[in-house]
């Protein structure tokens, strides 16, 4: 596999004009979509538990039937199948380098290179761990991926700008689809290092783009291509895995390498993440059970949001504009999504009985906050079977008044993003549940 640098300019051109088309294709979109509570339609959602002689009435029923009839339904209908651990061998880790006095001295950082000897052709994706020093240990640990790369996530300069391609974005200053050095640190109002060490968690990240780059021709240069046999065809087979899958493996690799660090507890493991990686993470969460607790930042359509709502974005213009995402067969639903056999309180009730956590904004219309709360109260019925209270109320929260026991929700005030606010619920819902101080 080419590294993108060296492709034909006219392809890197395509690439990038195709990436801002759906970009201002989606904006179009966001201005013309349905934002009136009377015309979301009133579909009725498939029963979490099963129909007839097959509902799941214990949670040892649900274990061994209904969860895996559901989450085959997601892997075929909406995000495809991941590949099995045999099929990329093992994964390889590198410290790249270690600071004892990151973040002022608050922090350990590693970086810390995962690559697959058995697949070169994928260049790996680079790790950054922070570490608490203070406080006695072992610690929980968050894993997130981040839009921008490591360094956009911290602001400390000796942490190397990753070199990979990235999507356009002036204000990021990102050019040419590389990193700039004036790209350090503009993620890191969502990454509240200091306030995470003082809250007694390590926290975790890589750069999704490293596992695959966004863009519809981005599985070429990723671990799509370099895992698939027969090269370009299988990956659009109805059932193959998505762009989403494919980052959502990623954060499983981190989980590989935290917990079996002395210093942390592998055990209390937390995976996070915002938007399309809001979606990721729920993907994730829902396929690997070491993440005890689970949480949706603001992930909308393809995440949390009910997809048979008409409201904000819809199946119609995420899979017109990000058909990359998810597995192919999830176009068919495009305007008809009460065909779909799955909705997302499924997705939801696959986390069962572990904690899950969904937050909301109340300018992010577009992802549709109130669909995502309805998710979270109507996977109810498979928290049941473990008699594990959720949301404790059918009533969409005011702002800001977080609730919920082993289903979590807020709506906070502001827009689209992930701020120090939402950060304080994760970890107060995080601590609650792993009985930490
Ligand atoms: C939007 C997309 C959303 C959400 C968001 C993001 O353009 O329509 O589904 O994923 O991007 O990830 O920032």
């Amino acid at each position: 596999m080419k590294p993108h640098r060296t492709r034909p300019l006219i392809l890197r051109v395509m690439t990038c004009s195709l990436f801002l088309a759906a970009d201002t294709f989606v904006e179009a979109q966001q201005k013309t979509a349905n934002y009136d509570e009377s015309k979301v339609g009133n579909h009725p959602l498939p029963p979490v538990l099963g129909e007839g002689n097959s509902i799941a009435n214990s949670s040892a029923a649900w274990e061994q039937n209904r969860r895996p009839e559901l989450f085959k339904l997601f892997e075929e209908h909406v995000y495809g199948q991941t590949p099995q651990p045999n099929q990329w061998g093992p994964v390889e880790f590198k410290i790249l380098a270690e600071k004892k006095d990151a973040l002022g001295g608050k922090a350990t950082r590693q970086l810390i290179l995962a690559t697959l000897p058995q697949h070169p052709s994928w260049k790996g994706m680079e790790i950054m761990l922070h570490i608490p020093n203070e406080g006695k240990g072992p610690f929980p640990c968050f894993i997130m991926p981040s839009f921008g790369g490591n360094h956009a996530v911290s602001t400390e300069p000796d942490v190397p700008l990753s070199t990979r391609w990235m999507r356009p974005n002036k204000e990021k200053n990102i050019v040419a689809n590389r990193a700039t050095e004036a790209t350090r640190g503009t993620e890191s109002s969502r990454w509240p290092l200091a306030m995470i060490m003082d809250g007694g968690f390590a926290v975790a990240t890589y750069y999704y783009g490293d596992v695959e780059p966004d863009h519809p021709d981005g599985w070429r240069e990723g671990l799509r291509a370099a895992l698939s046999k027969d090269g370009a065809d299988t990956n659009w087979q109805p059932g193959q895995w998505g762009a989403i899958g494919a980052w959502a493996w990623g954060l499983s690799r981190i989980a590989d390498y935290v917990e079996k660090q002395p210093r942390l507890r592998g055990d209390q493991l937390i995976v996070l993440g915002h938007s399309r990686l809001g979606k990721t993470a729920l993907w994730a969460g829902a396929q690997d059970k070491r993440f005890g607790v689970v949480i949706s930042n603001n992930s909308g359509e393809g995440g949390a949001a009910l997809m048979r709502r008409n409201f904000g974005e819809t199946t119609a213009v995420i899979t017109k504009a990000f058909p990359h995402w998810f597995t192919s067969t999830y176009s068919n639903y495009a305007n008809n999504e009460t065909s779909c056999p799955v909705d997302s309180h499924e997705l939801i009730a696959l986390m069962a009985p572990r904690p899950v956590y969904i937050a909301s904004a109340v300018e992010d219309t577009w992802a549709d906050p109130k669909g995502e709360f309805l998710a979270g109260l109507h996977a109810q019925p498979a928290y049941d079977l473990y008699g594990k209270k959720g949301l404790g109320t059918e009533t969409h929260p005011g702002l800001n008044q977080p609730v919920g026991e082993h289903i979590g929700y807020h709506i906070r005030s502001g827009k689209h993003d992930v701020t120090d606010y939402d950060w304080q619920q994760f970890m107060a819902f995080a601590r609650r549940h792993f009985k930490t101080n």
